[in-house]
């Protein structure tokens, strides 16, 4: 080793500074060699021969060298200097694709672009031949991205852990019928040239067994490999991690087994391992429950904090109370919660703290996002489930509750005692009550013997453990109340979402402890989400306030107001918003053969699909607007407001009423697109399989954007925040991070509708009295998907009955029918502003001037200051 030092070492023993070049010349070598050399590809068929995936991987390689170059030295330097680092727990990360986004962070896109053109290829081609890595659901997982995105970005010393799926989340076909098909999405199957596989680090993690005396001997084991993947920030050296864990078996392979010809059996074990780390859970908002999907959650969280405290003890062995001065770790959602019980074991059974000394630590180490008030992603395993599986962390957890609600009696006693004097005095017993048989006065005296103790009732409802209402004797843990306990902080995701986390699932926690409940409004990276993705816009951006540092410091995007007004510079905004619709228009053409024409208004909703989210609301005005062209006379046809409406989102897998919406919007797309009473009026899409880089092609072209769930119930939403970025105008309700947005930009300027967050519960309880009967355009739209016009009167039945019971309040649980006269209100407003080309670019661009402080580098900025107290560590 010392010789081989000597030889790439100068005499004074500093190692030379190697760095990958970056002229366009440098480059075009660097990619030919990687061709060759790291890919494999024969020489003879370098460069013109190699086909576009092939291209792609040697460019990536090629990429991949400057990256890890920074990485490395980001790496050391923050070992070195030993900050305070952030850990971002999260079971999904739904990074999209990297070349792009690598390029443009590492500011080499220009003699990149030059170096691939020299080799006969364009970037964009080789951007597209890129798989989406989709280890993800929708809004949390790529708010996960986002956020290690800034992290980097601003220099804060950070990681991403989470695990490397095989198979992401699903591809959606649709097929003729309609209907949505699953199937399995092999994202690795090109490789992926962004990761570092560390065979050198992995982690024993143990399910099942027995605990002895406080001792866990688990019954089986896999073990936990790491892959990097390193996270460029963008104008900065700093380049961040993504460490994600891969499952293995501990034995590979049984010999034995197979010599005897149990082929089954000697691959028994890895194949069991190997499903731990398999595939994505495709659910958003429903849980089903599965025992694998805890064993995932407990896998990552357990490899992901041994690796952590294993760092830790390289530097400060023994030191333990320094561990909060070092760490923080954000659960992400309830999914990485388990992480309570897991820090308290490995600092007791392992290390050998004392229960408080190691509580005391684990409360200020760990801190939890909510992302939902949805019940069914609540997540709560039943004790059955988590004991057997996790036995002594059910005795941990049980410990923890015991310890908690102990923490309370006091408090509890005093308030029961209060109420108990303020309480008016129990009237006597009438004196003239019939007397009763003895028998049944002893029952009754028994019953009152049996009555719960008031404190204990009182109690009950700050149980970690509990019953579940509706099923005695099932007892569950209730995952988000641990994780309330056992975090330093709090949050919500967007202003109101904060409120109602605090009046609602936890009001009681709130009550006792104010000082943990904190909001931090969700955001997102400028840099994928409008500099890359609209790189027309973006220029025109520049051109304009005369800088580009917006990218970064997205608040100077305000400074676009002063030019709202300007009619030269509205016709330039309007141009390149018109490019981006034809972009989105061939893309169209391309997946689906689909011919688009690009005059209309784009209007688009895109999210996952769920009843809340009321993709529902938006067909049945659709299906209404098809009956208003269809009876129309040639002059009201000639007035009408030409419409594409463009749908897109996946359904959970056995989520049956989303699936019948997803249908009932596809038989609708084919009867309207293929009616030639309709022409250019209307047309109506539903883009297969929306995902990351369809986002980034369908978010440029949109013009309005529906962000419509009934209030209360989306916690944020974010690319409500992507649209206004892109100039995009809003259709919605006061919801999530749409107030904000309003705020931001001028609720007068935004389409908003509806009952809001208050009004909700009200209506739902059957109290409100002002709303007094169907629209009668909302029962002509029924009645046409009633009497067939879309095929399918069966299948379609229960879609239609799930909104038709008026009075009973429990059907239409989300308000379809009431908000639907509001809604076509703001809808025809839509159309008269579109009318006024003016006027809707002027607002176009005040959406995009007010889009400033949904940067996910504010909210990241947020979040180090208030809960990780993580300062910038910059290597220069
Ligand atoms: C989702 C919410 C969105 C929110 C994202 C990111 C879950 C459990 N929640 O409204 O539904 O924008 O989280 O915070 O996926």
């Amino acid at each position: 080793l010392e010789k081989v030092r000597e030889a790439v070492a100068p005499s004074n023993g500093v190692p030379i500074d190697w760095k990958p070049k970056s002229d366009p010349a440098s480059i075009q070598a660097d990619v030919l060699q990687n061709l060759e050399f790291t890919i494999g590809a024969p020489s003879s068929k370098i460069p013109n021969e190699v086909d576009v995936k092939t291209a792609y991987r040697g460019v990536a390689a090629s990429l991949r060298e400057h990256l890890i170059d920074a990485f490395n030295r980001t790496q050391d330097y923050w070992s070195k200097e030993d900050p305070k680092f952030v850990y971002y727990l999260s079971a999904e990360f739904l990074m999209g694709r990297s070349l792009l986004n690598t390029v443009q962070n590492l500011e080499l896109t220009g003699p990149y672009s030059e170096a691939i053109k020299k080799l006969g290829y364009d970037l964009e081609t080789l951007v597209d031949a890129e798989q989406n890595a989709a280890l993800g659901n929708g809004g949390l997982g790529r708010l996960a991205a986002c956020f290690i995105d800034s992290m980097a970005t601003l220099d804060l010393p950070g990681w991403g852990y989470g695990i490397r799926y095989k198979y992401g989340m699903f591809k959606q076909a649709i097929d003729a019928k309609g209907y949505q098909q699953e199937l399995p999405d092999i994202w690795l199957s090109n490789g992926n040239p962004w990761e570092i596989a560390r065979p050198e680090i992995t982690y024993k993690i143990g399910f099942y067994g027995t605990v002895d005396n406080f001792k866990w001997s688990p019954a089986e084991q896999v073990i936990a490999k790491a892959y990097d993947n390193p996270i460029p920030g963008y104008k900065t050296n700093t380049v961040g991690n993504l460490r994600l864990w891969e499952a293995l078996p501990l034995n590979e392979f049984d010999l034995d087994a197979f010599n005897k010809g149990e082929y089954d059996k000697a691959v028994e074990e890895r194949r069991k391992a190997e499903d731990i780390s398999a595939v994505l859970y495709p659910n958003d908002a429903t849980e089903y429950g599965k025992q694998l999907r805890l064993k995932q959650q407990y896998f990552f969280v357990s490899a992901s904090i041994q690796d952590v405290l294993a760092r830790f003890k390289e530097k400060h062995a023994g030191n333990w109370s320094l561990l909060p001065e070092k760490a923080i770790f954000q659960m992400n959602d309830t999914h990485p919660t388990i992480a309570v019980a897991e820090l308290m074991r490995l600092l007791i059974d392992q290390e050998g703290l004392d229960w408080d000394t190691a509580w005391g630590i684990t409360i200020k180490t760990l801190a939890f996002t909510n992302h939902t008030v949805m019940p069914e992603a609540l997540e709560k395993w039943p004790v059955a489930v988590l004991g057997k599986l996790l036995p002594r962390h059910l005795e941990i957890i049980d410990k923890i509750d015991t310890i908690w609600k102990d923490s309370l009696k006091e408090k509890i006693l005093a308030q029961v005692e209060q109420e108990k004097n303020s309480a008016p005095p129990k009237a006597e017993p009438a004196a003239k009550a019939p007397a009763k048989d003895d028998k049944k006065a002893a029952e009754e005296e028994e019953e009152e013997e049996e009555e719960e103790d008031p404190v204990e009732a009182a109690l009950s409802k700050y149980g970690i453990i509990t019953e579940i209402p509706w099923q005695k004797d099932v007892k569950v843990i209730n995952m988000a109340y641990l994780a309330v306990v056992g975090s330093k902080a709090v949050n919500g995701v967007a202003a109101i979402h904060s409120e109602i986390i605090k009046d609602t699932i936890f009001k009681d926690f709130y009550e006792v402890m104010p000082e943990k409940f904190q909001n931090k409004t969700n955001g997102v990276t400028p840099r994928r989400w409008l500099a890359w993705c609209n790189p027309a816009l973006a220029e025109l951006i520049t051109q304009t306030l005369g800088t580009d540092a917006w990218i970064n410091e997205t608040t100077l995007l305000a400074g676009l107001r002063q030019h709202a007004d300007d009619k030269a510079f509205q016709a330039k905004w309007r141009a390149v918003k018109h490019a981006a619709k034809e972009k989105l228009s061939h893309k169209i053409k391309a997946l689906m053969g689909i011919d688009l024409p690009t005059d209309p208004l784009y209007d688009v909703q895109i999210k996952r699909i769920h009843e809340y989210k009321r993709q529902y609301l938006n067909i049945l005005s659709l299906i209404y607007r098809y009956h208003q062209i269809k009876t129309a006379t040639p002059e009201e046809k000639a007035k009408m407001v030409p419409r594409v409406s463009i749908f897109g989102g996946k359904a959970a897998s056995a989520y049956y009423a989303a699936k019948k919406i997803v249908r009932l919007i596809n038989r609708v797309g084919t009867v309207v697109n293929s009616d030639p009473d309709v022409g250019d009026l209307l047309k109506i899409v539903f883009v297969p399989d929306y995902n990351v880089d369809l986002a980034e092609v369908l978010i440029p072209g949109a013009e309005l954007s529906q962000h419509i769930s009934t209030a209360g119930t989306e916690a944020s939403g974010t690319s409500n925040m992507k649209f206004a970025m892109n100039g995009c105008l809003i259709i919605g309700t006061m919801d999530g991070a749409n107030i904000e947005i309003a705020q931001e930009t001028g609720k007068e300027n935004m389409f908003v509708f509806g009952m809001d967050a208050e009004d909700v519960p009200v209506w739902r309880e059957g109290k409100r009295k002002e709303w007094k009967d169907y629209d009668p355009r909302f029962v002509k739209a029924l009645d046409m998907i009633k009497s067939g016009t879309f095929g399918e009167v069966d299948y379609f039945k229960d879609l239609v009955e799930s909104v038709s019971v008026m009075n009973d309040h429990n059907n239409d649980w989300f308000l379809v029918a009431p908000d639907f006269t509001d809604y076509m209100r703001a809808q025809d407003e839509v159309d008269k502003l579109y009318a006024d080309q003016d006027e809707w670019t002027r607002r176009s661009i005040l959406y995009t001037a007010g889009s400033g402080f949904f940067s996910s580098d504010r909210t990241i900025d947020q979040y180090a200051k208030e809960i990780w107290d993580v300062v910038p560590c910059k290597r220069h």
